[in-house]
């Protein structure tokens, strides 16, 4: 059997990292995200699975809402069943759950939930009509009876559990697993994490290794954790993070997407990453050592990014003149529409700047100044600001 696993898409997210490219990223993402029902045929899965997170906020607007509505519409026509969770950023409370208004498309049901259409699970004449031709939202915070659909690749059961502290403080303990053949799967929004004194705060469900162990089931998809992580990481349980749907700031370069998971009962899971497609984040580490200014540090760093990244660019040596970051993430944007420059240089310890403190000169003296208050810092954050002063002094000096 073939699942499709996605987490983390954040619809709504702002985006707000990427600059001039903010909007721009916003789009990109709900077009991606438009696109998945078509994806989903061509890999020719029997299920889609979406581990939490799937809006960024409890009060998604009115556009995204029928955005999503139409996306689940399209994998019900497709005859993909979908299985979601919510996860700790569109949790459903009692005052919000933005899944209600997902709900009101037709042949979408949230559990626990007044609706229009009863959640159809809830006795024989219901379960019968639990088909592929329909989205699930399980909205309980404890494991409850699976979901059960009849796919082309015999039958899937899913559990879900949407999370919340207040109602059931140890939701996995709540697992049962149902006497029936076929394929077992567990759906969470979960951070998973090895020490045992680890402990989370909020509305976060947090467990461990061993937890996911007591989960017996043939896969567990996970959301939360925003970089993907395979089955092989986690040493024991048949669990993967895909990671983010596309990157949401700047601090999640690589590939980004989702999971395609081809599940067998009682067989370890074989999960492949499939990259959804949207311009890659692109962290560089650069020794600026040698380059003759900005505009060659902004050349020499675009010689090892492809066009189509967004560079978070970390300058690291001993420049020879005074480095201005903005300046070359100016020069940057030019070519990638928006760059982050992360300013490490050690310009006071370079070779030039020990000639120019052996000048007698205004700039000599501004020079062994600034060194000696960088010398005397008491801590980094004061030595980042001293090291700053000497470099903007001396570009207004024109010291190059
Ligand atoms: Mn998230």
């Amino acid at each position: 059997m073939r699942l499709l696993h996605l987490a983390d898409v954040h619809l709504g997210a702002s985006c707000s990292a990427f600059g001039a490219l903010a909007a721009n990223r916003r789009r990109a993402i709900l077009e991606a995200f438009r696109s998945l029902p078509d994806v989903a045929v061509d890999h020719r899965v029997d299920a889609v699975l979406i581990a939490g997170d799937l809006f960024d906020g409890p009060a998604p607007d009115g556009d995204l809402l029928a955005a999503t509505r139409d996306v689940l519409r399209r994998f019900v026509d497709a005859c993909v069943p979908v299985f979601i969770v919510p996860g700790n950023h569109d949790a459903v409370t009692l005052r919000l759950n933005p899944y209600r208004e997902v709900a009101r498309a037709g042949r979408v049901f949230v559990q626990g939930e007044a609706a229009d259409r009863r959640w159809p699970l809830e006795d024989e004449e219901g379960r019968r009509l639990a088909e592929k031709h329909a989205v699930y939202i399980l909205a309980r915070p404890a494991f409850g009876e699976p979901v059960t659909v009849e796919t082309d690749d015999g039958p899937l059961h899913v559990y879900g559990v949407a999370y919340d502290g207040a109602e059931c403080r140890d939701p996995l303990s709540t697992f049962r697993r149902a006497d029936a053949p076929g394929v077992h799967v567990a759906l969470l929004h979960a951070s998973v994490h090895d020490a045992p004194h680890w402990r989370g705060t909020g509305n976060a469900l947090v467990t461990t290794g061993d937890g996911l162990n007591r989960l017996d089931v043939d896969y567990i998809a996970l959301g939360d954790y925003h970089r993907h992580r395979p089955p092989e990481a986690f040493g024991g349980p048949p669990a993967s993070y895909p990671g983010s749907f596309a990157a949401l700031d700047l601090t999640e370069h690589g590939a980004r997407g989702f999971v395609v998971v081809e599940v067998s009962p009682g067989r370890p899971p074989v999960v492949e990453h499939v990259d959804a497609g949207l311009r890659p984040v692109a962290s560089l580490e650069l020794d600026v050592t040698g380059c003759i200014d900005d505009i060659a540090v902004a050349e020499a760093a675009a010689r090892s990014l492809s066009r189509s990244a967004i560079p978070t660019l970390r300058l690291v040596g001993e420049p020879a003149f005074p480095l201005d970051a903005d300046a070359i993430a100016t020069e940057l944007r030019q070519r990638h529409g928006h760059a982050h420059v992360v300013d490490e240089t050690r310009y006071y310890a370079a070779a030039r700047l020990d000639e120019l403190a052996e000048r007698d000169t205004v700039v000599g003296h501004l020079v062994r100044l600034g060194r000696a208050r960088i010398a005397a810092a008491s801590d980094d954050e004061d030595r980042d600001v001293a090291q700053m002063a000497l470099r903007v002094a001396l570009r207004a000096m024109g010291a190059e």
